[in-house]
């Protein structure tokens, strides 16, 4: 992929003044996940393909005896939950009844039941093909495998985009910087990384709402449920079923599955997997969905082969790049995180620098304009996904009505939604600035009413929008 030379030169530093560092190990990303140095979600096949046989594979509903240091018994269901003591196994048992037995597996029954079982046994399918079928059955639109070592010069545009500081005050950027820089760090056991991902496209062009002053802007990404909460537990069950149908061939492997959820550079890999290439807004696009893809990620030890990898495909278009209200992109491929709208309303916590507040407009969290300016949405569908269709109540929320939330009824109004996450305070303190640039002076006396906020960060944001409103 072409990169703009000497790019890294343009990235315009804002000295804004850094919001207190996270804690290493865990984080919140910068849709709000909580990010672990190494996920807990592995899911271990503690046996062979031959002892699973042995212990019965075609006995459903059996019980499942783990390894005494593991202790005790656990169901399906929990065995790939959090937590330490929920580390899972998957049980004999739970592997369903239909996959093909290990090939020269020892169990006497398997060469009968392989006539019995039609062709293609002998010559199972491909784990790569298990997986591209498992995908689509839970309903992810776009799949590739990518090496681990596929990150090429990717590694290196991270290291010189967090040492020029374009990160902001998101510091885990930092901190997690050699595992993110490299999987095999992350993980050395990793030996394929299946990319997928999910289509979220709107049934209506985003902006619309941009030309209504007294409502408020949410990003698409934002408007339904949390994505991380719909997409991981399919990760989890197509890594399950991998892991089953990989037992039954004899082959012992572990798994994690990511959703923005660990230091890993879900873009850059996907794009390896041929998922899409990483446009000029530096997302990822693909050629049949556009710019409107959730990525996940499973990682395991399994020997994956790679698929293919997408080429660029922006040429000469800069609609992306023009479109930013705030000019996040010192150059084409890289974004200046410190004036992206998406990291000012989610990610910094103190004020948002003077500069940058009027051109925000009304947008109260996240950004969509780059993403949307693409072209190539043209050949995108709305998303299939129910729980990731955009909620009314979030399509053109009044600010006048936003703005009074207190604690409680922030979190009752955000039920089950990544917006929850960036806190009360920095909402409200998103909205005053968009009633700041309403220019509606009818809003005065909500947002004095403001003045006296417990919180610093909203007072301050309450004084600059009765400035603005004269
Ligand atoms: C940090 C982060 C942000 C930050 C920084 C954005 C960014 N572009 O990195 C902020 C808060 C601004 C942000 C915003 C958004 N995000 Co975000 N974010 C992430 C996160 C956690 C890490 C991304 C990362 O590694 N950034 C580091 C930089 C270096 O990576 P990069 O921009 O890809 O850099 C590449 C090129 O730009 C280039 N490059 C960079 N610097 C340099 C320097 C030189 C000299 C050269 C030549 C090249 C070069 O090389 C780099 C490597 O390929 C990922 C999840 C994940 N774990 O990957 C989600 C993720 C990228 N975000 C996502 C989304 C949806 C968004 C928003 C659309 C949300 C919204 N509507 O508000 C916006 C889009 C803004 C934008 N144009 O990027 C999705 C993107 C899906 C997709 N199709 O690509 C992801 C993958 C989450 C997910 N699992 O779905 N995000
Ligand atoms: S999300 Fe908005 S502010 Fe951020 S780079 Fe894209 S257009 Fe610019
Ligand atoms: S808007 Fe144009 S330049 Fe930007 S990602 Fe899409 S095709 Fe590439």
């Amino acid at each position: 992929m072409h990169r703009a030379p000497g790019a890294r030169a343009h990235l315009q530093a804002l000295h804004e003044p850094r919001a207190g560092r996270r804690a290493a190990g865990r984080h919140r990303l910068a849709h709000g996940a909580r990010q672990s140095a190494l996920s807990s979600e592995i899911y271990r096949l503690a046996f062979q393909g031959a002892q699973l046989a042995r212990r019965g594979a075609l006995q459903p509903g059996r019980p499942c005896r783990r390894r005494a240091s593991l202790g005790g018994r656990l169901s399906g269901r929990r065995a790939v939950g959090r937590g330490r003591e929920r580390t899972g196994l998957v049980c004999a048992g739970e592997v369903p009844p239909h996959l093909p037995p290990a090939p020269g597996g020892e169990h006497p029954r398997h060469a009968a039941l392989q006539d019995l079982r039609g062709p293609g046994l002998l010559n199972p399918a491909p784990l790569e093909e298990i997986a591209r079928r498992l995908s689509a059955e839970e309903g992810f639109d776009a799949f590739g495998i990518a090496a681990p070592d596929a990150l090429g010069e990717a590694s290196a545009h991270l290291k010189a985009w967090v040492a020029e500081g374009a990160h902001g005050d998101m510091g885990w950027m930092a901190d997690t910087l050699e595992r993110r820089a490299d999987p095999r760090t992350l993980w050395p056991q990793v030996r394929a990384l299946i990319m997928l991902g999910l289509n979220y496209g709107p049934a209506e062009d985003p902006r619309a709402v941009l030309a209504q002053r007294t409502k408020g802007a949410i990003s698409v990404y934002a408007r339904a449920e949390d994505y991380h909460e719909v997409i991981k537990p399919r990760l989890k069950r197509i890594a399950r079923a991998l892991l089953a149908e990989a037992s039954a061939r004899g082959v012992s492997a572990d798994v994690k599955v990511f959703v923005d959820t660990a230091p890993l550079m879900e873009k850059p890999l996907a794009a390896a997997a041929g998922l899409g290439w990483q446009g000029k807004h530096t997302n990822l696009v693909s050629r049949d969905l556009g710019s409107w893809l959730f990525l996940g990620a499973i990682a395991t030890t399994l020997e994956l082969a790679p698929t293919g990898v997408e080429r660029d495909h922006c040429g000469s278009c800069r609609a992306c790049v023009e479109a930013c209200p705030t000019a996040a992109f010192p150059a084409p491929y890289v974004i200046d995180a410190r004036r992206c709208i998406s990291y000012l309303t989610i990610e910094h916590k103190g004020p948002i620098p003077l500069e940058l507040r009027p051109l925000m407009g009304n947008r109260i969290y996240g950004c969509d304009d780059c993403l949307a300016a693409c072209p190539w949405n043209k050949f995108a569908v709305a998303g299939r996904e129910a729980k990731l269709a955009a909620r009314a109540e979030n399509d053109a929320p009044d600010l006048a009505a936003l703005v009074t939330l207190d604690d409680a009824a922030f979190r009752a109004r955000f039920p089950k939604s990544a917006i929850k996450r960036v806190g009360r305070d920095r909402f409200v303190r998103n909205v005053l600035i968009a009633i700041g640039n309403s220019g509606d002076g009818s809003l005065r006396g909500v947002v004095e009413a403001r003045l006296e906020d417990e919180a610093e960060v909203v007072r301050d944001a309450a004084g600059w929008a009765l400035g603005r409103l004269g």
